[in-house]
């Protein structure tokens, strides 16, 4: 019996479905599965001119987002999950959150999920298979990675591969548990059946667990979008950006030049996780490890984000948006104003007050349908690195943009990283917390040594990235955004490529090098002196206020912190009293 085999027998002891189906991931299963879930209601059909092929899931309304309180790193050593992330003993989940598992597929089937993470046949790409008893998780894994025989065909009789257990349990919060273990590389998940909960390749594979092999081996797992950008003449770049969750890495990845006539033009490469490694020429190559989009649906229109609109015109999973009662989707962003006769994402008629669409509401597409995908978005090989941009929400202190004076700093910048929460993990919506490198819920071991990692990397790279940090979500004193953002980001991805190219100017401030006035491109965008000035300022003082908030962050890793970034805070705290009056 071949591994995986023996793995599924062990299983269904435990799960006792009723039924085992191997999926193959073709069109025919595919279609069975959503007749099955027509039937059951656990998808809507959509309209099938307005949105072909397309179908609509309402989760449970206590099921809405990731649950980062109930994620758990379970090391043996808790110093190995380290301060930022929740840890349960090896032993505590096999007695806690094992049992949960007992009999929990009964009356209901059992689906074996075998996938790759990366293009297929890439030395890079690795095999996960997650065994699930949601169709519609199925369904997603069928659209985000590459599921089915051409997995299984990989695999062969290899042990090599990431064990993911799903059951949606009865899907309530307090019987919910997303455990990694990082040593046997397994993953149970119990209780939900929403996103990066459930589609285990994803969060749960692709960067908690892919960050500790990366490690071990060699290579980084990234919570970054990939976007190659083509300049007059043909020259090209490719730029890899962090922000956390709901922070704008979808639509950066898609943004629409302004200056397509010019010459300019950006593609996508991906829009979520990288997975990066030092190539032969030294440089830092980067493979988009998933197959699809799983996107935050609001804001979704023809201004901010055109070519994910097209994306999802047909063939798409809809979660938690809200429908008209013939089955058009709809969600604030979409147009100007909301169709009459809306039922809102819990199906209810919607009364025009709050939102219709859950503002975690998200699209589930395959890559290949979106028209801005690059050429070589599936090279095995990957795209090598020009740039790496930092990035978080922040009203205030964020300059746009600045540069990291060198790669050492470029680390310092990530890992100093603050951003507003958002409405992708249950919470509170809007409170500033460090999330370095945009990997706070989903570095799979000690952050400190995580930091100590990206530092090694540098060492291995002759040539690395530069590093910079974007903030598009600075506020005026009407909170409103002042930069018009979007597809207008690409004046700050310019700057970025003329700054790696050693030209553009910036001006030294103590966090960075910030772009002097004239190296940007205003043309055009109606700014004020005022407004431009508010985009670049680096208030020393906001900044200082910043610093015993990093303090404080930066000891609770204790001696895993290394010397380099405690280095790097002293140096910032000097810089800006030395300018200070
Ligand atoms: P995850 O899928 O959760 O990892 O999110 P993401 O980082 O891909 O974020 P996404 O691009 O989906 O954007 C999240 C929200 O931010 C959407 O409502 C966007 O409309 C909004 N947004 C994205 N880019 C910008 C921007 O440049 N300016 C402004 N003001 N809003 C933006
Ligand atoms: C994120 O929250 O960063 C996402 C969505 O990309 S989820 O797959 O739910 O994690
Ligand atoms: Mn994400």
């Amino acid at each position: 019996m071949k591994p995986v085999e023996r793995w599924v027998r062990q299983m269904e002891a435990t799960l006792r479905p009723d039924r085992v189906v191997w999926c193959d991931g073709s069109q025919a299963e595919n279609s069975r599965l959503v007749e099955g879930m027509l039937k059951d209601g656990t998808l809507h059909g959509l309209h099938p001119k307005r949105a072909p092929g397309s179908y609509l899931h309402r989760s449970h309304p206590s099921d809405v987002a990731r649950t980062e309180h109930l994620t758990f790193i379970a090391s043996r050593a808790r110093e190995d999950a380290g301060p930022t992330n929740n840890w349960m003993s090896p032993q505590e989940a096999s007695e806690r959150v094992f049992p949960l598992f007992d009999g929990a597929m009964r009356g209901r089937t059992l689906y074996v999920v075998p996938y790759v993470m990366g293009p297929l046949g890439s030395p890079f790409s690795k095999l996960g298979v997650e065994i699930t008893d949601s169709a519609y998780v199925v369904a997603n894994m069928r659209i985000m990675t590459r599921m089915g025989q051409a997995a299984l065909d990989q695999l062969g009789a290899s042990e090599d591969f990431v064990p993911g257990l799903h059951s949606l349990g009865d899907l309530s919060p307090d019987r919910r548990f997303i455990v990694h273990f990082p040593e046997e590389r397994t993953i149970w998940s119990v209780g939900s059946g929403y996103g990066g909960n459930a589609l285990l390749g994803k969060k749960c594979f692709a960067l908690r667990i892919a960050s500790t092999l990366a490690r071990e081996q060699g290579w980084m797992a990234e919570h970054m979008l990939i976007l190659e950008l083509e300049l007059p003449g043909g020259e090209i770049h490719y730029v890899a950006a962090a922000f956390p969750s709901a922070c704008g890495k979808t639509n950066l990845a898609m943004l629409v030049s302004p200056f397509e006539a010019q010459g300019y033009k950006v593609r996508t490469v991906g829009d979520d996780i990288a997975w990066l490694r030092p190539g032969p020429d030294g440089r830092l190559w980067a493979v988009n490890p998933e197959a699809g989009f799983f996107g935050v649906v609001p804001g979704t229109g023809p201004e901010t984000n055109p070519n994910a609109l097209a994306t999802i015109a047909r063939d798409t999973i809809f979660t938690n948006v809200a429908v008209t009662k013939d089955g058009v989707p709809w969600w604030e962003g979409k147009d100007k104003s909301p169709p009459a006769d809306l039922v809102d994402w819990q199906g209810k008629a919607w009364d025009g007050t709050g939102k219709a669409a859950h503002p975690n509401s998200r699209f589930t597409v395959a890559a290949r349908q979106c028209p801005s995908m690059s050429p070589r978005w599936e090279d095995p090989h990957g795209v090598p690195l020009s740039a790496i941009v930092f990035g978080g929400r922040r009203a205030r202190i964020a300059p746009l943009v600045f540069e990291s004076r060198d790669w050492v700093h470029g680390v310092f910048v990530g890992a100093t990283m603050g951003s507003e929460t958002t409405a992708a993990a249950t919470g509170r919506v809007g409170v500033v917390r460090r999330d370095p490198m945009a990997m706070l819920p989903f570095c799979g071991y000690n952050m400190g040594d995580y930091f100590a990692h990206w530092l090694r990397m540098g060492r291995a790279l002759a040539r690395p990235p530069a590093v910079f940090h974007v903030n598009w979500f600075r506020t005026d004193e009407h909170g409103r955004f002042v930069w018009p953002g979007f597809g207008e980001n690409l004046r700050v991805l310019l700057w970025m490529i003329e700054r790696a190219k050693g030209k553009a100017a910036a001006d030294e401030t103590p966090i960075g090098l910030v772009p002097t006035e004239s190296a940007l491109n205003w043309d055009g965008l109606g700014l004020s002196a005022a407004e431009r000035q508010l985009l670049l300022k680096v208030d020393r003082s906001e900044w200082a206020s910043e610093v015993p908030e990093i303090r404080a962050f930066f000891d609770r890793f204790g001696d895993r912190l290394p010397a380099e970034l405690d280095a790097g805070l002293g140096a910032l705290e000097r810089d800006l009293a030395k300018v200070a009056v």
